[in-house]
């Protein structure tokens, strides 16, 4: 039976009004990366790094999924193989909209984890520095989320996943950052189909087999029919 793998970026929750990163005026055009998103960063100004996160976890808990996700909902729920997102987001959008088989490769914002003992927890809404363990009461809270120079979460099932995939997608990601910029080379020199959905070519286009471009919220329904 088909096994599809799909991989996820901003673009898909654009048009649920959540700001993608290298878009202009996005996330970046507004912070540099190395501030917020590194751990050198949230280790020389935990405020600005907490504020940045709070301010998203509130984005992300108001927005609604777009139909660009509930075709992804439709195609795990209608599909008589495996369906898998792997997804960079951490808006819990794929979710919301009724997909289960989802790995959140870059952690998610509604996490906490404790930056001494590794322990994890739901997030509280507002996070703030020196914020305590409920597990070994260090003042280590941090967002659950892979910043730059950080391992990505569930790599080896991901692998796998990729070199049993029949048909491999990427929507809406930009293809600049890796591991996940190297998923459409691996999984097609494994024999899957590979497509690209994005708003346009993204870096790393030549890596697939197929591409489809404009917004999610068209070209995805579209292509899961
Ligand atoms: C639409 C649309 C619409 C708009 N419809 N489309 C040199 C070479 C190679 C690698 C490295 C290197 N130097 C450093 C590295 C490693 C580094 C890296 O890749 N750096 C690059 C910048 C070069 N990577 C890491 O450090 C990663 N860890 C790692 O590699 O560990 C080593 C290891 C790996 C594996 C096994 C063992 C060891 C960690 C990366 C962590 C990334 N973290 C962030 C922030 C945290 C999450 C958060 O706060 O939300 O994750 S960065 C940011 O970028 C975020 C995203 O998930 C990620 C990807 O961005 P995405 O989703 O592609 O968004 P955009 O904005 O870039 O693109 C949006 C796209 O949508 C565009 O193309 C638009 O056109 C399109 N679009 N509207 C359809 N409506």
């Amino acid at each position: 039976m088909e096994k599809i793998v799909i991989l996820t970026g901003a673009g898909i929750s654009a048009e649920s009004g959540l700001g993608t990163f290298r878009d202009e005026g996005g996330l970046w055009a507004q912070h540099a990366i190395e501030d917020v998103a590194t751990p050198e960063g949230f280790a020389r100004d935990p405020a600005l790094v907490h504020r940045f996160y709070n301010t998203r976890r509130a984005q992300a808990a108001e927005a609604v999924p777009n139909p660009a996700h509930a075709a992804l909902a439709r195609l795990e729920a209608q599909h008589s193989g495996e369906v898998w997102i792997v997804t960079q987001n951490v808006d819990g959008l794929h979710e919301k909209a009724g997909n289960s088989n989802v790995l959140h490769m870059h952690g998610a914002l509604d996490g906490a984890l404790c930056a001494a003992c590794d322990h994890r927890w739901p997030a509280p809404l507002v996070m703030a520095p020196g914020d305590s363990c409920p597990s070994c009461a260090a003042p280590a809270a941090r967002p659950d989320i892979v910043w730059f120079g950080e391992v990505p979460y569930h790599m080896e099932r991901i692998w796998q996943l990729l070199d049993e995939a029949d048909l491999f997608a990427a929507i809406g990601t930009s293809g600049q950052v890796y591991p996940a910029a190297a998923f459409g080379q691996h999984a097609g020199r494994a024999g899957a189909h590979t497509v690209e959905l994005n708003m346009e070519a993204s870096v790393n286009a030549r890596d697939f087999s197929e591409a489809r471009h404009g917004p999610a919220s068209v070209i995805v329904p579209e292509w899961v029919k």
